[in-house]
């Protein structure tokens, strides 16, 4: 083994290749603690060339490697066994070109996203990505993953934000696809094979991005409602309202704030009293702009004359909208309060979202009564975290121990609908299962293909994605 280090150091550099175990933590330690994760040394490359050589030496010793970038993932995408090289893109972190005109920003995969977010503020220029992670998630890992976050839907998911990428393959080769055209009609569109491939197809290691004009007028209101009927009553009309400039439209359940309130220091209660669901809504505009104010003020009084709002706030200020962001962050955070939850993460289409809560909540309700439903999510995308914390009186590792089932329960119910199961943090190996109870035969036969066809000695991120 110690000859294999040897060969990577001599390709990436002496320092760039870690195998002491209390360094490695921080590269195998998994975000919902729900996973062993171990490896046999990190390797940091410190160029495409470098990835290229680092991936030609593996093939040619048959070992596996498991990408990573800030290892924020939610689905157990970069857990390692300790037979396995992790390749942490992390000194690819060069912002190679932000240009104006054509709006677009060609970055390293190791980019950090809010090092991304402020390179493009610096030229006057949006890139929408928005996520609880952005502190330390990087840019490649966005991509793999396909990250959503709060802004989708104004602005689509990273797969609608990347006209380019660079990949290495499994046998090293170089796909060098940083195309920065809008257009370009030239056949099967293979960035977006990459795009959402968790690591199992290639290694990204570059990307051209798309940005916007920045927002210079944003106006956050949080609204309180009855029900998710109502919620989405409003959204319409304020979509409508807005000359659909609605860029977050997110839902928080009574309980998610109530907790947050509670147990985060910064939350106060921002009404009176509590509803039983919250809006959290964002519009952007490029400049500040009083008319679509008034219009988003004229379309809250009417909702609240109509009786679909019980109560909304309009933030007079940025800090005040930032605190007004915060609650949505925060109800993220205080979960934790209430011991172990089992998380979600599906999609319906917007319509069924009230029959769809419907449906879970019964589910719920008989399969466990005393467990509390702490829903919240991207209510624009019909994304909905259905997730489920402890009964308090139960054991945390006891009610943990009811993952799958639970999951069963709500992705069931999700796929009543026509819904995903997995509608923004992908499949890791959180989700291999549910790919092969609800995808068909014939889709998983095209997966596999595609699989066999990039990665045929299935050394890139074995074991993800599809079994
Ligand atoms: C969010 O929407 C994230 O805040 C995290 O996707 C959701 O872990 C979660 O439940
Ligand atoms: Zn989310």
């Amino acid at each position: 083994m110690s000859e294999f280090i040897n060969g990577l150091r001599a390709i990436v550099g002496d320092r760039h290749a870690v195998t002491r175990k209390d360094a490695l933590k921080r590269f195998t330690e998994e975000l919902r603690g729900r996973y062993q994760s171990d490896c046999m040394g990190v390797v940091f490359p410190g160029s495409t060339e470098e990835v290229s050589r680092v991936i030609r030496f593996c093939a040619a010793h048959g070992m596996a490697m498991v990408p990573q970038g800030g290892n924020t993932g939610a689905m157990g995408g970069t857990v390692s066994t300790p037979e396995q090289l992790i390749v942490n893109l992390q000194r690819l972190d060069r912002i190679v070109e932000v240009d104006r005109v054509n709006q677009t920003m060609t970055v390293q995969a190791g980019c950090i996203l809010a090092n991304i977010q402020e390179a493009a503020k610096d030229a006057g220029l949006l890139f929408p990505l928005s996520l609880g992670a952005q502190g330390s998630c990087q840019i490649g890992g966005n991509i793999a993953t396909n990250a959503g976050g709060i802004n989708v839907l104004q602005y689509g998911n990273t797969r609608d934000l990347v006209l380019g990428i660079e990949v290495v393959l499994a046998d090293g080769r170089v796909w060098q696809g940083l195309n920065r055209l809008r257009k370009n009609n030239t056949g099967y569109d293979l960035r977006h094979l990459f795009i959402g491939s968790e690591g199992t197809l290639g290694i990204i290691t570059a990307a051209v991005l798309k940005l916007f004009p920045y927002p210079g007028g944003r106006i956050v209101s949080l609204i309180g409602v009855e029900t998710v009927s109502a919620a989405l009553e409003l959204m319409v009309s304020m979509k409508s309202a807005s000359s659909d400039r609605l860029t977050s439209f997110e839902l928080m359940s009574q309980r998610s704030v109530e907790t947050a309130v509670t147990h985060m220091a910064q939350q106060r209660n921002p009404f009176d009293r509590f509803y039983p669901w919250y809006i959290l809504a964002v519009v952007d505009s490029t400049e500040p702009d009083p008319q679509l104010r008034s219009r988003i003020e004229t379309a809250l009084e009417q909702a609240w004359t109509d009786s679909i709002v019980r109560d909304a706030v309009i933030a007079e200020s940025e800090s005040q909208s930032a605190r007004l962001m915060l609650l949505r962050e925060d109800i993220v955070e205080a979960q934790k309060f209430l011991g172990g939850s089992i998380k979600h993460d599906v999609a319906v289409p917007i319509s069924c979202v009230p029959d769809f809560m419907d449906s879970a909540y019964r589910a719920i309700r008989d399969y466990m009564p005393e467990a509390i439903p702490y829903p919240y999510g991207h209510l624009g995308d019909g994304n909905l975290h259905f997730n489920i914390t402890q009964p308090p009186n139960m054991d945390r590792e006891v009610f943990l121990g009811h993952w799958k089932t639970i999951n069963t329960l709500v992705h069931d119910i999700a796929h009543h609908y026509h819904g995903s199961f997995s509608a923004e943090h992908g499949i890791g190996i959180t989700k291999l299962d549910e790919m092969e109870k609800y995808k068909s035969e014939t889709e998983l036969d095209l997966l596999r293909d595609i699989k066999s066809l990039f990665d045929p000695h299935g050394i890139l991120n074995p074991g993800k994605v599809i079994r």
